[in-house]
């Protein structure tokens, strides 16, 4: 009965991952801010496939909400986590770093960095004890480029790249393997949140070309997932065909 822990099920990467784990016989505990999204998600998973799927409703930004949500899982569950998917993140706001809004800062900060770093910590201890175990960080070629108007949200996801890094260093020697996913564009509610509900403006980023789609990123987390014990996929960037680069998109007329 191994168990995998997505945080950000609600949308997105997280969704599209929670659906194909759960079609391959992963138990699952999905996490995120908006609880009915999660017993839909629940409902519609546990229907058309044999596994148990558990909800965890917290903000990953709250340090004490994220123990006590994790703190809440019995012991025969948290004993049975195999794979920490670190996917709950957001872009707020695009522009200049001298026009940029300090609370947009603080969210992209608190959540993309600070909320990972509070995830990883609860669910760490649970592999160290079994000597194994996997975390895949979604990061971004964010992490790996800076654009114009980037800036606050492509440190956060530097900092991603240097903590998937960091935690592989530290973690070697506990058999535990970390992968860092660093995809281009792709069409989620990434740009809706990102342009705070301006829905034109979010469509605009995905005219023209064939962006990624969520189950892009779910098949490449489910491929790394799924190595022989032996290999560990360190890093992955993924693109859209038609995006060379962060700012470099060839587009149709
Ligand atoms: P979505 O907006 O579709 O999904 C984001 C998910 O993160 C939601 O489930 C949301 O859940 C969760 N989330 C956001 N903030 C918090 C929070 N404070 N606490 C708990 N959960 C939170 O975006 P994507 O699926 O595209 O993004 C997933 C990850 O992929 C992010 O880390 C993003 O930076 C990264 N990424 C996205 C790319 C893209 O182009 N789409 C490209 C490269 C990386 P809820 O709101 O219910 O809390
Ligand atoms: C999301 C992709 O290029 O908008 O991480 O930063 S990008």
């Amino acid at each position: 009965m191994k168990y995998a822990l997505i945080t950000g099920a609600t949308a997105g990467f997280g969704k599209a991952c929670a659906e194909l784990f759960a079609r391959n016989n992963w138990n699952l505990i999905l996490t995120g801010r908006r609880e009915e999204r999660l017993n839909t998600l629940k409902a519609k998973i546990e229907k058309e496939c044999n596994i148990e799927v558990i909800t965890l409703c917290f903000d990953v930004r709250n340090q004490n909400d994220v123990m006590n949500a994790i703190g809440s899982l019995p012991s025969k569950i948290t004993s049975s986590i195999e794979l920490l998917i670190n996917n709950a993140g957001l872009a707020v706001g695009k522009g200049p770093i001298d026009q940029g809004n300090t609370e947009d800062w603080e969210r992209m900060i608190d959540t993309n960095v600070k909320g990972l770093l509070y995830v990883s910590k609860e669910i760490i201890p649970f592999l160290k004890s079994n000597s194994k175990g996997h975390i895949i960080n979604i990061a971004s070629i964010a992490g790996k480029e800076v654009y114009p108007g980037g800036n606050v949200y492509c440190a956060s996801k530097h900092a991603v790249d240097a903590l998937s890094q960091a935690m592989r260093i530290d973690l070697v020697s506990h058999n535990i393997k970390v992968t860092n996913i660093a995809p281009g564009a792709a069409e989620t509610e990434f740009s809706l949140v990102r342009f705070k509900g301006n829905k034109n403006t979010a469509d605009s980023v995905y005219e023209g070309y064939s962006p990624l789609l969520a189950n892009d990123i779910a098949e490449t987390a489910y491929f790394v997932a799924s190595r022989p014990v032996h290999v560990n996929i360190n890093d992955i960037v993924i693109m859209p065909t038609a995006q060379a680069t962060p700012t470099i998109l060839h587009k149709s007329e």
